[in-house]
């Protein structure tokens, strides 16, 4: 089993904080974002979608999705759950995984390649070129705002996010609060139930994965 990767973009993080919470070593293999190895040839033959992570099993699958990542190995190494062990809580934690990813990482995504240089001509991941529009800068901003307000939320009376224990959807929110300084937003500064969270969250030694 293989994990392809790369040590600053923010999903293959989530990927190795929930390695790292099963106490389990993958090999890694590096794709270098920053030398664009997500678009060569034998990378795309990987994941056509040019994207990391990636989790190759002994079958030689390609899971191409960190939430499918997490589920298999789940199944493979229940202990400790990471993904629920009720009906409902798995629920739980599914539901609370989209809303970071789809609204929490979407909306930071949606600054980040739309304003930095280093994203001109890459609004999206993949083979297809799409030109930043900056118009969107605000918009993101503003749908940010609008997610940590939700989580500040959901956070007042709770220690984790979707269960009674650390679960993915804590990971995948420890892994975007921490990329919205990639946009110069300090998430934390007026929202002290994430902040809690969150110091709680980063002492864990999963969070140097
Ligand atoms: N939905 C995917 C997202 C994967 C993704 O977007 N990865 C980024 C790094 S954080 C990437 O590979 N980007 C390549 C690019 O920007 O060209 C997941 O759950 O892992």
């Amino acid at each position: 089993m293989r994990l392809f990767d790369f040590n600053r973009a923010p999903n293959p993080r989530r990927a190795r904080m929930f390695i790292a919470e099963k106490g389990i070593s993958i090999e890694k293999v590096t794709v270098d974002l920053y030398a664009m190895e997500q678009l060569r040839p034998e990378f795309l033959a990987v994941n056509p979608a040019g994207t990391v992570p990636v989790l190759e099993t002994d079958e030689g699958v390609y899971l191409t999705e960190t939430v499918a990542i997490a589920s298999y190995l789940e199944s493979l190494h229940p202990e400790p759950p990471l993904m629920g062990t009720t009906g409902i809580d798995k629920a739980q934690v599914l539901m609370w995984n989209n809303i970071v990813e789809q609204q929490g990482m979407a909306a930071i995504a949606e600054v980040l390649r739309n304003w930095s240089p280093g994203f001109a001509n890459r609004a999206f991941p993949g083979t297809v070129d799409y030109a930043q529009m900056p118009e969107l800068i605000e918009r993101g901003r503003q749908r940010m705002t609008q997610f940590f307000d939700l989580i500040e939320n959901r956070l007042k009376d709770r220690r984790f996010l979707a269960a009674d224990s650390y679960t993915l959807a804590d990971i995948s929110l420890l892994a975007i609060t921490e990329f919205a300084s990639w946009v110069r937003v300090n998430p934390l500064r007026g929202r002290p139930a994430l902040a809690a969270w969150h110091e709680a969250a980063s002492a864990r030694p999963s969070a140097q994965a």
